[in-house]
């Protein structure tokens, strides 16, 4: 027990009476990675080999226990020399010393297998315990599927495993997962535990979690837990693995349990799912970091106001009051306000329904949005955002009464989805202030926020921005100023690749159908076209002078029959308030003979009989060439940034890890101009 070659990662010091603090010291968040293991399994055997050590307590510093193993290797396999999690959890398992976790701070992944192979576990109030692997495709694959049944029961463990949610302390103890929350040092706490007796969770058998069922309840519950997950090819491979783990610790005894759970965890590992979830997990953690962007204090953000109680605005203004931050709305009309106040106090309600918030915060969140109809009520916020009407002329105008009416250092910002930022910002005196914060709608429920700069928007400006989205708890990604920025500007590539296939004969219905249910989009491309409403296509289109989508005008056309999409009943597909509340997309024989006619009247070449995967490649094509251009024009930083927008955006599958990273690993077809260094397989069709 001596202190003496003090590894890196892992310092050792001894609390005395026989008890060894390790605590695991590897910033930013103490991954267990091979490095860290490697060092950490000898100090574990010379602990097990020495008479004068009866406990082992874990801990972590960092703020953190762990993150669990190391997301970078898992792209390089293990070596025979190679120490993982697994290694120090099974040196831990063979030990005869009491083992206590002690932490303040989360326990992730590996983190938590590792505390659920000890003999006790303590915490502090904040501490937070989870398995997230399932977002990264993967299963909890150092005992967590094998111990947390063993524990709270297979149904619960299932249920906490297939959602990969964290559990804050408390909640941790009343399950049963933890043996106390400390409330003053969680060291000192675990001192305590000292000497007492082991209590190897592997010795235990998992009970099923759910009761009346009899003799057919284990295949009974693990049939609905496969039919409750997406099919496997469709986003749910990792949870089905996941599932007949959990079977396996119900049905095996602990051994060939932990060498099930290996196996299926190798085969995610290996999985292009997987591989794809991974590089968003990376991709998104790179989003805040603005390559040349000197480094500057964010403004602190402790007031805002919104202009324009619209749906939009209104959901904007939600999310500041959800974050704690007070907001004043302006709006002349009293109609507006009372769908406004209608909203906000119907979102709170539903988050208390949920469970999401207690019946006081709900209300104190709700009365913190006020609204005015003078500017002048904003004189003292810190930054507004804009969210009126669509137009130039309107924005303009906005900005240069906000301009006027609030202090000099407020930021400005427009929600504009396609307009352009330094024409905005030119109605003020202030251009440095200015920049984009692009919501998606619904505002309060769309993780995206595009954060636009402009060409003379502040480095603190910009800094402000990411740091405002991670406060209002949105995935922020910076944009380059360019019509319809990245989102909207692919969206148009995509619309257009839709409209000429069924242009070509497919029906909307049908490529909707392959696109949701093959590919795995939320929704597909006439689905999302009648919910934004085909006049505002028309309308950005025609104001752009740009090409419309497609080759007949479809579009145009459809708007003409007061064919708006959900909003008026109609759109590419018929919507009826008695099926589905109206959201329903119902196919509509009219709109594809329609379609036909135009098309044959333009002399477009008929091809309905296209393969699924042809209608795959050819919507996803221009997706990947139109992020590629963005890329290399600078107006989206990184591919991974392009990948980011169209999951958290509009729906991509993120087990194909966003439009980008498909092209390059899935498809295999490069972008045009390339920024994808896979091989070319051209697609016959495409
Ligand atoms: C696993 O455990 C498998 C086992 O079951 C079986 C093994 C055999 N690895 O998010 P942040 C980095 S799988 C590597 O901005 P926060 C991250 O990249 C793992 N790096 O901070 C970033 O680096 P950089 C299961 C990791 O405070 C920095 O830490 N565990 C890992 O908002 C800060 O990250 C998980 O899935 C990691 N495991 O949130 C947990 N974790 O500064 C994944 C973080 O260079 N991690 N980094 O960009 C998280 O959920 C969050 O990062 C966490 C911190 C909540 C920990």
């Amino acid at each position: 027990m001596s202190n003496s070659n003090t590894p890196q990662r892992v310092k050792t010091t001894d609390l005395g009476d026989g008890v060894l603090l390790i605590t695991l010291d590897s910033p930013p968040v103490n991954a267990l990675g091979y490095a860290l293991c490697g060092e950490l399994v000898p100090l574990l055997e010379a602990a097990a080999a020495d008479p004068a050590v009866t406990t082992v307590v874990f801990t972590g510093a960092n703020g953190f226990f762990s993150g669990g193993a190391d997301v970078n290797d898992f792209s390089t396999p293990p070596t025979g020399d190679t120490k993982t999690v697994r290694d120090v959890i099974e040196t831990v398992e063979k030990s005869d010393k009491t083992f206590v976790a002690a932490f303040d701070g989360s326990a992730l992944g590996g983190g938590f297998e590792l505390a659920l192979a000890c003999d006790y576990r303590i915490a502090t109030a904040k501490s937070r315990v989870g398995l997230p692997e399932i977002k990264l495709g993967l299963l909890p694959g150092a005992g967590g599927t094998q111990r947390l049944p063993r524990l709270i029961g297979a149904n619960d463990a299932l249920q906490m495993m297939l959602k990969g949610d964290m559990m804050k302390a408390p909640d941790a103890l009343a399950k049963g997962i933890l043996d106390e929350v400390a409330s003053g040092d969680v060291i000192e706490a675990a001192k305590k535990y000292a000497g007492k007796p082991k209590r190897r969770i592997s010795e235990k058998k998992a009970e099923l979690g759910v009761a009346n069922l009899g003799l057919f309840a284990t295949p009974f519950v693990v049939a609905q837990a496969h039919m409750m997950v997406p099919p496997e090819e469709n986003g749910g491979f990792a949870a089905h693995k996941l599932i007949d783990a959990v079977q396996a610790a119900i049905e095996l005894p602990f051994e060939r349990g932990w060498a099930r759970e290996l196996r299926l965890f190798m085969e995610l590992v290996q999985s292009t799912p997987s591989a794809a979830l991974r590089h968003v997990f990376f991709a998104e953690r790179e989003l805040s970091k603005v390559p040349g962007l000197p480094k500057t204090e964010p403004i602190e953000i402790k007031t805002a106001g919104v202009i324009g109680a619209g749906t939009m605005g209104t959901g904007i203004a939600i999310v500041f009051a959800e974050a704690g931050i007070p907001v004043t709305i302006i709006e002349t009309k009293d109609e507006a306000v009372e769908k406004s106040r209608e909203m906000i106090f119907g979102t709170f309600k539903y988050n208390v329904d949920k469970g999401r918030l207690t019946q006081e915060d709900a209300w104190k969140r709700a009365n913190s949005i006020s609204f005015e109809t003078d500017y002048a009520e904003l004189g003292d916020v810190d930054i507004v955002v804009e969210a009126v009407f669509e137009s130039m002329p309107v924005k303009k105008d906005v900005f240069a009464k906000l301009d006027a009416a609030t202090k000099p250092e407020a930021i400005l910002a427009s929600n504009t989805s396609t307009l352009d930022i330094d024409e905005i910002a030119s109605a003020t005196k202030r251009p440095g202030n200015v920049l984009g914060l692009h919501f998606f709608a619904p505002a309060n429920i769309m993780k995206l926020l595009e954060v636009v700069r402009g060409k003379e928007t502040s480095p603190q400006t910009l800094t402000t921005g990411i740091a405002l989205g991670k406060k209002l708890r949105k995935v922020a990604v910076v944009s380059g100023n360019a019509f319809g920025f990245i989102g909207n500007r692919m969206l148009f590539e995509y619309e257009a690749q839709a409209v000429q296939l069924a242009e070509e004969g497919v029906s909307p219905a049908r490529i909707d159908q392959v696109i949701k249910e093959k590919f795995g989009f939320a929704m597909g491309p006439f689905a999302v076209a009648d919910l934004s409403g085909l006049d505002v296509y028309n309308f950005i289109s025609q104001s752009q002078g740009g090409s419309p989508l497609g080759r007949i005008l479809i579009i145009a056309k459809l708007v003409e029959q007061g064919r708006l999409g959900q909003k008026s009943g109609a759109g590419f597909f018929k919507y009826d308030k008695a099926v589905g509340k109206g959201r329903q997309a119902i196919p509509d024989p009219e709109v594809e003979q329609l379609i036909a006619q135009l098309a044959k009247e333009a002399g477009i070449p008929q091809n309905p009989n296209v393969s699924d995967e042809e209608i795959i490649a050819r919507c996803t094509r221009p997706l990947a060439d139109s992020g590629a251009e963005l890329v290399r024009n600078g107006i989206a930083l990184r591919p991974g940034d392009v990948d980011i927008v169209w999951i958290y955006g509009y729906g991509f599958p993120p087990h194909h890890g966003g439009p980008m990273w498909y092209a390059e690993n899935e498809a295999h077809y490069t972008p045009k101009g390339g920024t994808a260094a896979a091989e070319t397989k051209e697609l016959t069709h495409a």
